[in-house]
């Protein structure tokens, strides 16, 4: 299974996608922590995402593609896997499908989730009293909220248009979001809770 998770920050990308790599037995990606471990690490290239995200601003499309393409290449994700977090605009979309073409590895679906902007708000407002994520403050929140509609929402229409888009409904208790995905991925109409 490869796999495209969209959906607005906050939306619940990272948390259904560590439930469905355990389903399926495939690779989580996610951009955002990919960044997170190298600020983390306190690598030249994470001292320069961090401003970047604490801001709510995108990283450079090319040190995104690079860091998808070095994952990729690893032979754990001859598998499968769910990208969560990529593509967040439409180079990155295009870069995308280039990658996937050139490495003979087309994705089987796109699942966004769509999530209501003040139920976004309050989810971040939870997660940054808890664990003091710089882009969780509200103002950020909000920022990283306007770059999702100027940059990603469209990447929702580059795979619409192709016919493969899927749209989920994000609220709810997290089994219920799970099923809803399962139910639009191929091949797997069987729930993930009975
Ligand atoms: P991310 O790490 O991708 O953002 P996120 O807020 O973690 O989103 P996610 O949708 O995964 O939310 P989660 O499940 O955690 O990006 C952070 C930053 O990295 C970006 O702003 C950008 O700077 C940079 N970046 C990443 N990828 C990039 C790219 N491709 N290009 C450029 N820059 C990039 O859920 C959020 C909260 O809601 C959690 O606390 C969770 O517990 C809760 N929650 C989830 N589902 C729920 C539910 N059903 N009900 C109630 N609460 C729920």
């Amino acid at each position: 299974m490869r796999l495209v998770l969209l959906g607005a920050p906050g939306s619940g990308k990272g948390t259904q996608a560590a439930r469905l790599k355990d389903r399926f037995g495939i690779l989580h990606i996610s951009t955002g922590d990919l960044l997170r471990a190298e600020v983390k690490a306190g690598t030249e290239l994470g001292l320069k995402a961090k401003a970047v995200m604490d801001a709510g601003n995108l990283v450079a499309d090319d040190i995104l593609l690079g860091m998808l393409e070095a994952r990729l290449a690893q032979p754990d994700a001859a598998r499968g896997f769910i990208l969560d977090g990529y593509p967040r605009n439409l180079v990155q979309a295009d870069a995308l499908a280039s990658l996937l073409q050139r490495i003979g590895q087309p994705l089987d679906a796109v699942v966004k989730l769509e999530v209501p902007g003040e139920t976004i708000i309050g989810r971040c407002e939870i997660r940054f009293a808890k664990e003091h994520r710089a882009d969780d403050n509200p103002e950020t929140v909000k920022k990283r909220l306007e770059i999702y509609a100027e940059q990603t929402a469209p990447v929702a229409n580059f795979y619409a248009q192709k016919g493969e888009l899927k749209i989920v409904n994000g609220v709810g208790e997290l089994d219920e979001v799970t099923d809803r995905i399962l139910a639009v991925l191929p091949g797997t109409s069987a729930a993930i809770n009975g």
